[in-house]
């Protein structure tokens, strides 16, 4: 035993280190790696464990992926050096587990994919610079645009718009496209069939919920012992944790989903986290799934006549759009994207964010399913906890650390555009051409919540007045000068300038009211 230990050790000369987020088999492929000489490094540490306030059942789910993941390379044949989180030597960083095997194996070469985020990357040019030794840095082939791809697309362009650059992607992927090579149905986007309000009484199907084995039922129990504090529940735990799993979401996605997502695609309903929407993000963002091999099977379904073209192609642009879209922005923009403020917004993100009890429903219910689920979905993070920082005028940095954290598929490249440039309009623009801001009358609209709330969405201006509106004109008041010359706010000002002056004051003065209400956690 000791002998075959020893031979393994003497042929470690060569070491390939995988991340968290990089559970995928094709990555291994590409790195051509000699089984006999190799060995996989894969490390839970502290510092990537609290760099965020990561909800428990996202910590969980990446130390139980990457454990199956570490098993099935072993299965393979590879040689497979997994450190646990409480393993006694552990050093608890990226960077010391690497100088633990430098030391350990005298590594002459180390091998990665390149990293989803830019600290990681920091990290990686520090370790060249450190060590005389080989460092091969290989591209991340699941993403369907490259760097240097949207760099070369973005390249003089005054403004970036998501719809030019995903219509790119569908010519270059060939998806929904005819003969001809125009759009399947004679349209880009069809979206504007997508925005149905919610019908009375929905409900979404049952979700799957998949065993747990030991591996998985060790991760939970190291969790609930090392983090069991942090905000969100641990149990149930239903996700997916190796690709066997997330592949069954998948297909239960497409073929029961799938043709019922595009209609109902912006609707919220309380007590209904997930309505028709996939679930999928975690497993694509940390490589269980692949984005293009997902938007295939959707199309699939559509040639199949399974599921109708407005479902499919709102489906199919959420992936091969906007995930390629705000990763190509993070890219472009980083690191000077962090420091982005454009409106000024500097108060501090009220403790309902954290399951503070608040009177407004909607946001009351919102993180009542982040807490529970590690999820939300994108018109809630977007409209309900997004639209309310943005009015309430939150500082863009305190809403990223809690986007960053809450839900089990944020990894800063795309949760970070997503935070700032989309819901906060941080980056002036960049990334969405309009701030998402709305009054209560769009949630009212768009969902049930209103009809549980002590508030009324109808009201702007009194002890029942909804939040939402009177914080909705402040923010667009206090803008004004930054945001007047926006083409899709036009309506706006107008209507702002045609209210009579004693009337524009009674609803700023009820915004200040509702700001002080809420700096002292009483809104
Ligand atoms: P579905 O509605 O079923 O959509 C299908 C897929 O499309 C998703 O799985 C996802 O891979 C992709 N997608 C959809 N919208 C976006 C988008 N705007 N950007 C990138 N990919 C998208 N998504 C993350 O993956 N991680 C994040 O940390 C994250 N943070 C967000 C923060 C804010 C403020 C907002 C407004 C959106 C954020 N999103 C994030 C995007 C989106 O909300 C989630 O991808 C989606 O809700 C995940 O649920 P789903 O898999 O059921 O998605
Ligand atoms: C999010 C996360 C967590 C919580 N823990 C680990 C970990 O212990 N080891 C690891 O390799 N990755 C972890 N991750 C995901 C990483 O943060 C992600 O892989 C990096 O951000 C690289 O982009
Ligand atoms: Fe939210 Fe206003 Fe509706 Fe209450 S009335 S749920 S605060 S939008």
């Amino acid at each position: 035993m000791q002998k075959q230990r020893n031979s393994e050790i003497s042929s470690r000369q060569n070491c390939h280190f995988i991340f968290g987020d990089q559970l995928n088999r094709r990555l291994v492929e590409v790195a051509q790696l000699d089984k006999k000489n190799t060995m996989i490094l894969m490390c839970e540490v502290r510092q990537e464990a609290t760099y965020a306030h990561h909800h428990p059942k996202k910590i969980a789910l990446i130390f139980a992926a990457m454990r199956h993941f570490a098993e099935e390379l072993r299965a393979d044949g590879f040689d497979v050096e997994y450190v646990k989180y409480d393993d006694s030597d552990n050093s608890g960083s990226f960077d010391g587990e690497l100088a633990r095997m430098v030391e350990k194996y005298q590594l002459q070469k180390i091998s990665l994919v390149e990293p989803a985020e830019y600290r990681v990357l920091q990290k990686i040019v520090s370790w060249q610079k450190q060590y005389s030794i080989k460092f091969e840095v290989l591209p991340d082939v699941r993403f369907l645009c490259s760097q240097n791809e949207f760099r070369a697309w973005a390249k003089d362009k005054k403004q970036l718009r998501l719809e030019f650059f995903y219509r790119e992607m569908r010519k270059k992927y060939k998806i929904l496209l005819d003969r001809l090579g125009k759009p399947i149905g004679g349209k880009w986007n069809y979206d504007s069939e997508n925005r149905k309000p919610p019908q009375a009484n929905m409900k979404s199907l049952k979700r799957i919920s998949h065993k747990k084995d030991q591996i998985t039922t060790e991760v939970l129990d190291l969790v609930a012992r090392e983090f069991g504090k942090n905000f969100g529940d641990l149990l149930p735990f239903h996700l997916a944790i190796n690709r066997q799993q997330a592949l069954i979401e998948a297909r239960h996605f497409i073929e029961n989903l799938l043709p019922i997502f595009g209609d109902y695609q912006d609707a919220m309903v309380a007590g209904e986290a997930y309505l028709n929407h996939s679930l999928l993000s975690s497993y694509i963002n940390i490589g269980l799934l692949e984005p293009l091999e997902i938007c295939q099977m959707a199309e699939k379904s559509y040639h199949q006549g399974r599921a109708p073209l407005n479902a499919v192609e709102g489906f199919i642009r959420q992936i091969l759009g906007w995930r390629e879209y705000v990763r190509g922005i993070y890219w472009l923009s980083m690191p000077q994207y962090l420091e982005n403020n454009f409106l000024s917004a500097k108060r501090d993100l009220p403790k309902l964010y954290w399951g503070e009890k608040t009177a407004m429903f909607c946001l009351a219910e919102v993180v009542k399913q982040t807490k529970e689920h590690a999820y939300s979905h994108h018109i809630q993070r977007l409209m309900i906890t997004g639209n309310f920082a943005l009015i309430a005028g939150i500082a863009p940095k305190q809403v990223h650390e809690w986007y960053l954290g809450v839900y089990a598929d944020a990894f800063e490249w795309v949760e970070l555009p997503n935070t700032l440039g989309m819901a906060l309009h941080a980056d002036a623009g960049l990334m969405a051409s309009k701030p998402y801001a709305a009054s209560g009358k769009y949630i009212s609209r768009m969902s049930n919540f209103c009809e549980s709330c002590r508030f009324d969405p109808e009201v702007v201006v009194g002890e029942n007045a909804c939040p939402f509106n009177a914080l909705y004109w402040n923010f667009m008041n206090e803008n004004e000068a930054k945001l007047k010359t926006n083409q899709r706010l036009q309506f706006v000002y107008p209507t702002w300038n045609k209210m009579t002056q004693e009337k524009r004051d009674l609803i700023l003065k009820q915004a200040q009211k509702n700001l002080e209400k809420l700096a002292k956690n009483q809104l």
